[in-house]
């Protein structure tokens, strides 16, 4: 086959993934596993093969985050700096104001944000923290933004709220591989998650979904994990991996770092299973350096969080992210007068 051949662009089909390497079926361990493997070189020009065709614009999402409800969360996920559970230093605040996270988003706007991802650290929210949430995602998709939020388990008449306030994406991760999620939390299951993100489907809500990688997992774990993701029926429109952000006083602070190569190939194997969503490089881009972000964008990445923080947490500050693009010749994606992506 010619690098023309496999540069052209063929009508994709969410469920299936077409690709060099998909199966004709679900993805499994097996095979996502025997595309981490690959070598390098065969696996970036892959991955680079089918975000070109995909992605001709090659253009990066820029979505920034806001923490409207941080601290105090009833869950022990071993990761996370927000859970009750955990002594991290984190106080307790309740639902942000409106006005409040207008002023934040409209911040992100004028920064070049096209989306704007709200989190709170619930377990599940009440049906009144729900009422509250709408009122929000109503005001910043006043603004011309894409919405998302990120807020727990949901129960489906809530997802129906929310899209009726104007959500665009509910952020709700899996993390890792159903095998190794008992290591991590146990005040939920992984059937908990898939069952949020039916509600989310079916309300017509466009799916954010990804997980964390550094977090002790077993190369099959991150294969699993990939696998899960691609075999949701259609896969998430937008896919977040998180290199793990090592907050002291988590469980998991201690963990041994994921090699960045092994990151790199974690974004360029999602890439090539989900061909046409958006791939972001998530949380942990302080530890990475320019270069291995780089290397992630070439690998298929094509959305960050964009803004100093991310809930709680430092991310690069605006500028170094706006040189970054700059020097890597990368444009962001822009929006239409009326918000809408172009
Ligand atoms: N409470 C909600 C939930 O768990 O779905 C929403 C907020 S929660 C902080 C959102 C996501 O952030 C988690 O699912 C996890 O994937 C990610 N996350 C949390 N702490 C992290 C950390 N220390 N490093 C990387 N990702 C993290
Ligand atoms: C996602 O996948 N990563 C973001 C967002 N979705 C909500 C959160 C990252 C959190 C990093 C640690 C912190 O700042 O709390
Ligand atoms: Fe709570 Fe979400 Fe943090 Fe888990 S990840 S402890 S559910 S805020």
């Amino acid at each position: 086959m010619g690098a023309n051949d496999m540069m052209a662009t063929k009508p994709v089909n969410l469920r299936r993934p077409v690709t060099p390497t998909a199966p004709a079926g679900p993805w499994s361990v097996e095979a996502v596993q025997a595309l981490l493997d690959k070598p390098l070189n065969d696996l970036l020009f892959e991955a680079q093969t089918v975000h070109r065709a995909h992605f001709p614009e090659g253009d990066i999402e820029l979505a920034t985050l806001l923490s409207v409800k941080t601290g105090g969360c009833p869950e022990n996920c071993g990761y996370c700096p927000q859970s009750s559970e955990f002594d991290t230093g984190v106080k307790a605040q309740k639902l942000m104001e409106v006005d409040e996270v207008v002023r934040a988003a409209q911040a992100a706007k004028d920064a070049g944000a096209t989306r704007f991802c709200m989190g709170a650290a619930w377990r599940a929210p009440k049906d009144r923290d729900v009422e509250k949430v709408a009122v929000l995602v109503e005001a910043v998709k006043g603004l011309g933004l894409q919405t998302c939020a990120t807020l727990g388990m949901l129960e489906p008449q809530h997802a129906v709220q929310l899209k009726a306030a104007g959500l665009d994406y509910y952020n709700h991760n899996l993390d890792t591989a159903p095998e190794y999620y008992g290591d991590i939390v146990d005040t939920r299951t992984y059937q908990d998650r898939l069952d949020t993100l039916s509600y989310v489907r079916s309300a017509g809500i466009s799916v954010c979904c990804g997980g964390i990688v550094g977090m002790g997992e077993a190369p099959v774990h991150r294969a699993g994990l990939i696998a899960q993701l691609a075999n949701l029926d259609p896969y998430p429109e937008s896919v977040p991996i998180n290199s793990l952000v090592r907050v002291p006083g988590t469980p998991l602070a201690d963990s041994e770092p994921i090699d960045p190569l092994d990151f790199v190939r974690v974004i360029a194997v999602a890439r090539i299973t989900m061909p046409k969503a958006r791939v972001r490089l998530s949380a942990g881009r302080q530890q990475l350096g320019d270069a291995v972000q780089a290397l992630c964008f070439l690998a298929g990445a094509n959305s960050i969080f964009y803004g100093d923080k991310l809930l709680v947490t430092g991310n690069p500050d605006v500028e170094a992210d706006v040189q970054l693009l700059r020097k890597l010749g990368l444009k962001a994606r822009q929006t239409t007068e009326q918000g809408a992506c172009a």
